[in-house]
């Protein structure tokens, strides 16, 4: 049996501490990453370059190697439109408190001439319901980020969370989700074998800012909460809420306007987290501004730079009958590409203006 994570309060946040579960992580992967980080030599990619842990909860898919090989959250991602998510290249969390911890081969930078002041992209499979993009098929997970401060290219940094639209006192949803792998005893989750993450046996616990159920529990589509016929999109912050658009589609109706696009250009292009729909030449995705991020534990901001990790867990809680545990997958990082011509920081918004649900 793993040994459990421990909640650690501290001045510079509030976090689960756990032991990695890539057994290659404390050795091979990690000086890896050390050295990777270190080396200015090397080409920059603008999409996640490394998995530093993948921790699963239990949940249908995580034993399921079309949804379980942690790779699938490096490089670009795959869209699949706003109709349907692309299930070729998606890792899944599984259930309450699943998460993957990615590392960038260089500093994410926190810049307003980021288009939209947005400075990097999460990247989901999530669609729109029947084609209604104020009716996702959305599976929240929230987004926290770390500064390699120590410069030793090991995520051992304090983390920050993206509160996002509904998270406007973190501490206060931080929640454990207790679960065994004997499926034949009630007394925890998961209720099917093959529910159980491969590596975890016994009783354990994770961890997770909890989203709200209303709206994020409710049913298989994320409402807007501002409603039906909205422009203002009420739910921004979190991954796997918005759709990846099929790669150079330039005005999300699913057909490629320019076929000579390539992921490094389509997928580094933030949209508008704000506004329903996806902005055209936007590659998709739930985009936010590194400025977003707070210490969980107080609230005040991070006032990061830039960052070097990228964590995204699962933080809803709940099963939905056949359509099994609500679990957000994961098939992308991207940071934000300056371009001429882009909108900038200037037509930013800032969290506090539209937090309040
Ligand atoms: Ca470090
Ligand atoms: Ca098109
Ligand atoms: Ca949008
Ligand atoms: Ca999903």
């Amino acid at each position: 049996m793993r040994s459990p994570p421990t909640l650690v309060v501290q001045a510079s946040g509030l976090h689960a501490v756990s032991p990695c579960r890539l057994e290659a992580c404390a050795t091979t992967a990690c000086m890896l990453a050390a050295s990777a980080l270190a080396g200015p030599a090397l080409a920059q990619s603008h999409f996640g370059a490394r998995v530093l842990d993948h921790r699963p909860a239990p949940g249908q898919f995580v034993q399921d190697p079309a949804f379980n090989d942690p790779g699938a959250a490096l490089g670009p991602p795959i869209g699949g439109g706003t109709l349907d998510g692309d299930e070729t290249k998606a890792v899944s969390l599984g259930g309450f408190g699943g998460s993957i911890t990615i590392a960038f081969d260089h500093t994410v930078r926190d810049d307003p001439r980021h288009g939209l002041g947005l400075d990097a992209i999460v990247f989901g499979n999530a669609f729109w319901l029947n084609g209604d993009p104020n009716r996702r098929w959305g599976e929240g997970a929230t987004v926290e980020i770390s500064l390699d401060a120590n410069g030793n290219g090991l995520a051992d940094d304090p983390w920050y969370l993206i509160p996002g639209s509904h998270l406007a006192q973190p501490a206060a949803r931080w929640q454990a989700q207790t679960w065994d792998d004997d499926a034949n005893d009630a007394t925890y989750p998961p209720a099917y074998p093959w529910w159980v993450p491969p590596g975890e046996s016994g009783v354990w616990q994770t961890w997770a800012f909890r989203l709200p159920s209303d709206p994020f529990e409710l049913g298989v589509s994320l409402d807007n909460p501002n409603g039906q016929f909205a422009e203002v999109e009420g739910v921004w912050g979190y991954a796997d809420c918005s759709p990846t658009l099929v790669l150079g589609d330039l005005d999300g109706d699913n057909l490629i306007d320019d076929g000579a696009m390539t992921p490094e250009r389509f997928y580094t292009v933030p949209d508008d987290p704000f506004a329903v729909g996806v902005d055209p030449g936007s590659g998709g995705g739930d985009a936010f501004d590194i400025a977003w991020a707070i210490d969980p534990a107080t609230g005040a901001p991070a006032g990061l730079p830039g960052f070097d990790f990228i964590r995204i867990t699962n933080a809803t809680n709940v099963v939905l009958g056949p359509f099994g545990e609500k679990s957000a997958e994961v098939c992308g990082v991207a940071e934000v590409v300056a371009r001429p011509g882009a909108l900038g920081g200037e037509v930013r918004r800032t969290p506090v203006e539209v937090r309040r649900p």
